[in-house]
C-alpha cells in the first residue's frame, strides 16, 4: 500500500556517507571510512548544538561564558557548549589528529593517534552575537586529509582551501539544515525533529542559472571600502534592473540564501581590517569550498580563495562569493584598480 505523504524510504544522513563511500570505492578504489565516521560525529554535534540553540531561553543558556577568544570577542556561553560538544565528539571519533577552533588560541593536535589522517577547521557557532534576538547562527567545518605518517603537526592543516576533503555548514533557523560536500556536488538535509535525523532534501543541487539580483554586505563599512569594491558598488547601484540589499549578518545565513537564490555576498577589507573580518581557515574555505561544489564562485577580490595558503590559524580574508557573473564582475573591477585604469 503506498502513502504517497509519508517518507517511506528517508535517506538519512548516515545512509547519505555510507552511499557516497560506496560510490567513492566503486570510483576510484579506494574508501575513506574514516572521514565517515566524522561526518557521522559532525552530525551528532550539529543536533546537540541545535538543541540547545533552541532551548537556550529556557536552559539559561543566554548570554556570556565569561571569557574571550583568540580575537579578544567575548564568547557566549553557547560558544563554549558548541566548542565543547564539537571538541567531544571529533576526538571520540579517535580518527582526528588535528583540530581548530575559531574558540580555541591554538591548534589541539591529538597525540598518539599516529594513524588518524584527518584534521578539521570549524567555527562551532557562527553569527553567535545574534543568538539573543533570534536570529539564525551556524557551525561551519572543513575537512583537510593528509598523508603525514610522522607525529600531527599544525601544517597538517595550514593548507589551500583546495586540498579540502569536504567541507559544510549547519544553519539553526525556522530549520536546521546541514548543507554538506564531500567534493562532487552540494546536498542539503533537514533535521526532522520528530525523530532527530538529518533527512536528504536536496542532491546535488546547484545554484540557480538564471539567479536573483541580490548582493549581501554591510554597507555600513562602504566608505572605508577600496575603490574596487565602491566602484563594483556604484555598478550595482547603475543598474537598470534593480539589485536587492539582503544581509542578515550570519555568514552562514548570507551564504545560505545566495547558494539558494543566487545573488552575491561579500565581506570587503576596510581601512579598519586590512584582511577583512572573516577567517580564511574555518570560515572563508568551507564556504569557498560549497560555493564552487554549486557552480558558484569565491575570490578575495584578486584570487580564488581555495588556492590561498594560510600563514596561521586565525588569519582573515576578503572574500565575495556567489553567482560566477557577479563574482567575475568584482575581478574585474580589482584587475582595472591594479592597471590604474
Ligand atoms: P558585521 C558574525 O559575527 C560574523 O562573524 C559572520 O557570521 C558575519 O558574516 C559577520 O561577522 C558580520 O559582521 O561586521 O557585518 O556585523
Amino acid at each position: 500500500m503506498a502513502f504517497p505523504e509519508y517518507n517511506m524510504d528517508p535517506v538519512t544522513l548516515a545512509r547519505f556517507i555510507m552511499e557516497d563511500d560506496r560510490e567513492r570505492r566503486e570510483k576510484y578504489g579506494t574508501t575513506r571510512t574514516s572521514l565517515a565516521f566524522i561526518l557521522q560525529a559532525i552530525g551528532v554535534a550539529s543536533k546537540v548544538i541545535a538543541n540547545a540553540v533552541q532551548n537556550a531561553g529556557m536552559q539559561g543558556l543566554y548570554g556570556l561564558g565569561g571569557q574571550a577568544n583568540q580575537s579578544g570577542e567575548d564568547q557566549k556561553k553557547l560558544d563554549v557548549l558548541a566548542n565543547d560538544v564539537f571538541k567531544n565528539v571529533l576526538r571520540n571519533t579517535k580518527k582526528v589528529r588535528v583540530m581548530v577552533s575559531e574558540e580555541q588560541d591554538d591548534a589541539i593536535v591529538i597525540e598518539g593517534l599516529d594513524h588518524a589522517r584527518y584534521c578539521v577547521v570549524f567555527d562551532p557557532l557562527d553569527g553567535s552575537s545574534n543568538i539573543e534576538c533570534n536570529v539564525s547562527v551556524g557551525t561551519i567545518f572543513g575537512i583537510y586529509h593528509t598523508d603525514n605518517k610522522s607525529l600531527a603537526e599544525l601544517g597538517d592543516c595550514l593548507r589551500p582551501g583546495r586540498e579540502m576533503v569536504a567541507a559544510g555548514y549547519v544553519l539553526y533557523s525556522s530549520a536546521v539544515v546541514m548543507v554538506l560536500s564531500t567534493g562532487t556536488g552540494v546536498h542539503m538535509f533537514n533535521l526532522d525533529p520528530t525523530f532527530g535525523e538529518f533527512i536528504e532534501t536536496k542532491r546535488n543541487f546547484h545554484m540557480p542559472a538564471v539567479p536573483k539580483l541580490i548582493y549581501s554586505c554591510n554597507t555600513g563599512n562602504a566608505e572605508k571600502w577600496d575603490d574596487a569594491t565602491k566602484a563594483y558598488m556604484r555598478w550595482i547601484k547603475a543598474q537598470p534592473k534593480t539589485y536587492s540589499a539582503r544581509y542578515v549578518g550570519s555568514m552562514v545565513s548570507d551564504v545560505h540564501r545566495t547558494i539558494l537564490y543566487g545573488g552575491i555576498f561579500f565581506y570587503p577589507a576596510d581601512k579598519k581590517n586590512a584582511k577583512g573580518k572573516l577567517r580564511l581557515l574555518y570560515e572563508c574555505f568551507p564556504m569557498a569550498f560549497l560555493v564552487e561544489a554549486a557552480g558558484g564562485k569565491a575570490i578575495d577580490g584578486r584570487q580564488r580563495i581555495l588556492d590561498l595558503t594560510p600563514t596561521e590559524l586565525h588569519e582573515r580574508s576578503p572574500i565575495y562569493l556567489g553567482t560566477a557573473d557577479e563574482v567575475d564582475r568584482v575581478q574585474e573591477f580589482y584587475k582595472q584598480l591594479d592597471e590604474g585604469t
